[in-house]
């Protein structure tokens, strides 16, 4: 009798014990949601406040000095290209879309509409300057795409506006693939439709600039079933392949710099950060986007070369890092690392699920120990990224790190961290306010559903919010670049707003907090704006394929 009342006074406790351990872990869940609805927004309020300090001090430029409450265009004395107000629009329509607060939505519709008719009635893309085809392409092209997206998705605006404006554009960018051999010109001009060399002795590009032109232009071509974009952008790739024998010889790594007529590699730099990242990024993304098999296919080959060339642990506490080689394949590793390259933590992510949830795509037949690897890549590189960021004065990353290749190495003149592991040189230590690693954050958020990824993504905002913002006298909160971030105590602001905080890094942070986001149908081009991934049976129909194989040469 005494036995039986032991077992269920036992079995009483045991679930009473569960009960309370079901009210914990619900009420746990509960803040966490309350706290992620408080983030999203705070992000929302630095979104209005970067916003209305540019409406209200440089409306319409395409640059924007906040300290000094002015700006300029691209080409001074010449009309604006839209830069900010393009670069911006998807994620106000982001916000709009999901905000938990009728004001601020009808805030945002009215940033929308305002954009709209500017884009409608004043912007005028026949100017007389020479624009940048990867900026102008990446930003305007890619916002103005992104945006007729979004104003379909969340039934908003005219989306005809922006399709129109983006057709114009990129038949005046059309110019500067009128290369002997099909690679665009660095610089084209928008009134006369002449490409023209973007440095001045050399027809010098690079595989960034060349190479992050085709979502884009591909993706126009979907839109308006009309093949010349994606024709254009295509064939960009053969040349440089057959002429350098890539990517066999060079392991899926290529040198940074390449001449537009004869294709050819310049130098042996070789590298993720400025100039080469976002080449290895468009092979993933193309792939994602419209699922040609010949994208994945060297991307593959590439992050094999990156693990067998630039990939290494730190000498303590094993942070793995993505360096350089500068004189080619064989030549000596440098343990540099631009803060762009840590935008990969967030590639290696997609390359491992396609944007399913991680446990989802576990259980895909193409799960194997490629996607595990990039996984597991994914994981680490966010690990040091975020790391970065943690070891500052004023915990926010500066531009280039230089991982310390020796215990024993010093250099008196360069900051070193407090975990001993990686230098920052004195004119690297400035903070653009760039996205890479909160977008990294976001993607492996979003994929793992590890809150530890909010709390960083909230850390970082926070830092910024301390360190790169202020309350100007005529009572706007502004934010801007910082020149180091390596000194405690009061900011030094840079007076420069970029575009991609607005487009990038502002959106990013804030679909961190998004409950219900699918990255699996939709492929952020390089500054962060959102396309639709492509069907199948539609591309067939327009009759857009792949019209090169890499594998002959
Ligand atoms: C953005 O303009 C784009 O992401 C580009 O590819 C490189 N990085 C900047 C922001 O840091």
């Amino acid at each position: 009798m005494r036995r039986v009342n032991f077992l269920m006074i036992t079995k009483l406790m045991l679930f009473v014990g569960f009960v309370l351990l079901l009210i914990v872990c619900w009420k746990e869940l509960k803040i966490r949601a309350t706290k992620s609805q408080l983030a999203k927004a705070e992000i929302e309020k630095a979104f209005i406040e970067s916003w209305e300090s540019y409406v209200s001090d440089a409306w319409g430029n395409d640059v924007y000095f906040p300290l000094s409450s002015k700006g300029h265009n691209i080409a001074s004395d010449e009309r604006p290209l839209g830069w900010i107000i393009i670069d911006s629009l998807d994620t106000i329509m982001i916000m709009y879309n999901k905000t938990d607060d009728e004001k601020r939505r009808d805030k945002f519709k009215e940033y929308i509409l305002r954009s709209e008719t500017w884009i409608k009635e004043e912007l005028t893309l026949n100017i007389n300057i020479k624009v940048s085809v990867f900026e102008t392409t990446i930003r305007v092209l890619g916002g103005l795409l992104s945006a007729y997206y979004c104003s379909k998705e969340f039934n908003i605006g005219n989306a005809q506006v922006y399709l129109d404006r983006a057709v114009e554009l990129a038949d005046k960018l059309e110019a500067a693939f009128s290369t002997p051999i099909g690679i665009p010109l660095g610089s084209v001009n928008l009134m006369n439709k002449k490409s023209s060399k973007i440095h001045k002795s050399m027809y010098i590009t690079n595989i960034a600039e060349c190479l992050t032109l085709q979502m884009e232009f591909k993706y126009l071509s979907y839109i308006t079933e009309n093949p010349k974009y994606w024709n254009l952008a295509e064939k960009v790739y053969d040349p440089i392949f057959r002429v350098n024998d890539y990517p066999k010889k060079w392991h899926g790594l290529a040198p940074i710099q390449l001449h537009t007529v004869t294709g050819k590699f310049i130098d042996q730099n070789i590298r993720l950060g400025s100039k080469g990242d976002s080449y290895y990024e468009y092979l993933l993304k193309q792939y994602l986007l419209t699922h040609e098999k010949i994208y994945w296919d060297i991307y593959s080959i590439s992050m094999q070369g990156i693990d067998d060339y630039l990939v290494q642990k730190s000498n303590e506490k094993d942070y793995l890092f993505i360096g350089e080689k500068h004189k080619g394949l064989d030549g000596p590793f440098s343990g540099k690392m631009d803060h762009l390259v840590c935008f990969m933590g967030g590639l290696y992510a997609m390359a491992a699920t396609e944007g399913l949830p991680l446990k989802k795509a576990k259980s895909q037949p193409w799960w194997n120990t490629e996607r595990a690897h990039y996984w597991n890549m994914a994981t680490e590189l966010t690990r040091t990224c975020y790391m970065i960021y943690n070891e500052t004065p004023k915990g926010l990353a500066p531009e280039i790190v230089l991982f310390k290749q020796f215990p024993d190495e010093t250099h008196p003149d360069w900051w070193l961290s407090p975990s001993n592991l990686f230098f920052v040189k004195p004119a690297d230590a400035f903070n653009l306010l760039r996205p890479e690693t909160v977008e990294s954050i976001m993607y492996m958020y979003q994929l793992s559903k590890q809150q530890k990824y909010r709390d960083w993504a909230w850390h970082i905002f926070s830092n910024f919010r301390k360190s790169a913002s202020c309350l100007k006298q005529n009572g706007n909160v502004i934010y801007s670049s910082i020149s180091n971030v390596l000194t405690n105590g009061q900011t030094t602001f840079l007076d420069n707003m970029e575009s991609f905080w607005l487009a990038e890094t502002l959106k990013y942070l804030y679909l961190t907090f998004v409950d219900d986001l699918d990255l699996s149908n939709i492929v952020f081009n390089t500054e962060a704006h959102p396309f639709p991934v492509m069907d199948h049976a539609e591309l067939d129909r327009i009759n857009l394929r792949t019209n090169w194989d890499f594998s002959r040469y």
